[in-house]
């Protein structure tokens, strides 16, 4: 071997004679904007999905504390905005919570109104804490109570007002970075403050939610019409789940939230679900492409995340990123909202699930 490695050496085919040349070749290729996949290929296609994003928990003491602070650092028209983005310790800088995901948390104070504007983006809501503020979507002035899971698809105008006396907080998510990634995101603002809004209070749910639909409703829409899923009318069907026994061994007794229209995801970029996690509930081992953020509506325990432990409670957001297997342990009866690009994955043949 070691006459073979000193022959190696002085011969012209040898390994640092091959880098040599394969070096020059690549710099020539480069002046005609050409790489080498061979370099690159085993980094773009791996064998299993890789991620620099990591498990993470921001609990809401700290975000109440530090937004609440916010609210004396900026009004909410000059922010235009006033979110504190809840940015993953894996990819600091980058605005995201998951490569594909945009979360933060929103403050309005008493008497404050956050500007109607329309962005290519869409969001959801879902509400901490603070009663007596709205989100007004599409013409519905939508009043916001915790655990409320409230929608504005794409290019849908919203404006958001607090006439009441307590600061609302809520958890915003975007699927901003997945509309960047396209690099298609158009924004506006309009000349009113606020959207004159001519539905009442959960007329969309309502009207599209109760079995029946307008007559002449197109039979399918990519995505649903319903502004607001209260949590007063969700907290309700876990219960009947709960006590029929149909309980999930990995996400509890859970619901999807869907577009009544056709029973598709809410919208084509982002899906939810609610799931109640019975006391005494050990979940089984789960993992799947979709990044998932979640955030507990009552209750307290841990997820089990890669052998870390992922402490929640009220309030707390906490995200696990693709295919990092994960076990749901509460410690008393809980609830858990989650979300994720589930959907978009789906429609792009690419979502998987195990164990
Ligand atoms: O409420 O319209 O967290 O446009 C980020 C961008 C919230 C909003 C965010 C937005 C909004």
């Amino acid at each position: 071997m070691a006459v073979a490695t000193a022959s190696q050496q002085t011969n012209p085919g040898s390994k640092h004679n091959i880098e040599g040349s394969r070096q020059a070749y690549y710099e020539k290729i480069a002046k005609f904007n050409m790489a080498p996949l061979w370099e690159v290929l085993k980094g773009l296609v791996t064998p299993e999905p890789k991620t620099k994003y990591l498990p993470a928990v921001w609990k809401f003491a700290d975000v109440k504390r530090l937004i609440l602070e916010a609210g004396g650092v900026i009004s909410a028209e000059e922010a235009e905005r006033r979110v504190l983005v809840l940015e993953n310790p894996g990819m600091p800088g980058k605005s995201r919570v998951t490569n594909s995901l945009f979360a933060g948390v929103q403050l309005i104070l008493p008497g404050e109104v956050a500007e109607v504007h329309r962005h290519s983006a869409s969001a959801i809501r879902f509400m901490l804490e603070g009663e007596g503020a709205y989100t007004a979507v599409e013409g519905e002035k939508s009043q916001m109570r915790h655990g409320d899971f409230i929608i504005t698809a794409n290019w849908a105008p919203h404006d958001h007002g607090n006439p009441g006396n307590q600061p609302a907080m809520w958890l915003d998510v975007l699927d901003m970075p997945t509309v960047n990634h396209f690099e298609a995101s158009f924004s506006e603002h309009f000349e009113d403050k606020m959207q004159k809004t001519n539905h009442e209070d959960g007329d969309s749910f309502e009207r599209f939610a109760s079995g029946v639909l307008p007559d002449g409703m197109p039979a399918t829409t990519n995505r649903t019409p319903v502004i607001n899923y209260p949590y007063s009318k969700m907290r309700p069907i876990l219960e009947r789940l709960k006590n029929t026994g149909d309980i999930d061994k990995r996400h509890g007794a859970r619901v999807r939230y869907a577009n009544p229209i056709n029973g598709g995801p809410v919208m084509p970029t982002m899906g939810a679900h609610l799931a109640l996690l019975p006391a005494g509930f050990k979940g089984e081992p789960y993992r799947s492409t979709d990044g998932t953020v979640f955030a507990c509506a009552e209750g307290h325990g841990y997820t089990l995340v890669d052998g870390e432990k992922l402490e929640w409670g009220v309030n707390d957001v906490f995200v696990i990123p693709p295919w990092k297997r994960y076990q749901h342990m509460p410690a008393v009866e809980s609830v858990l909202f989650s979300i994720s690009d589930r959907p978009a994955q789906e429609a792009l043949g690419i979502w998987r699930e195990g164990n």
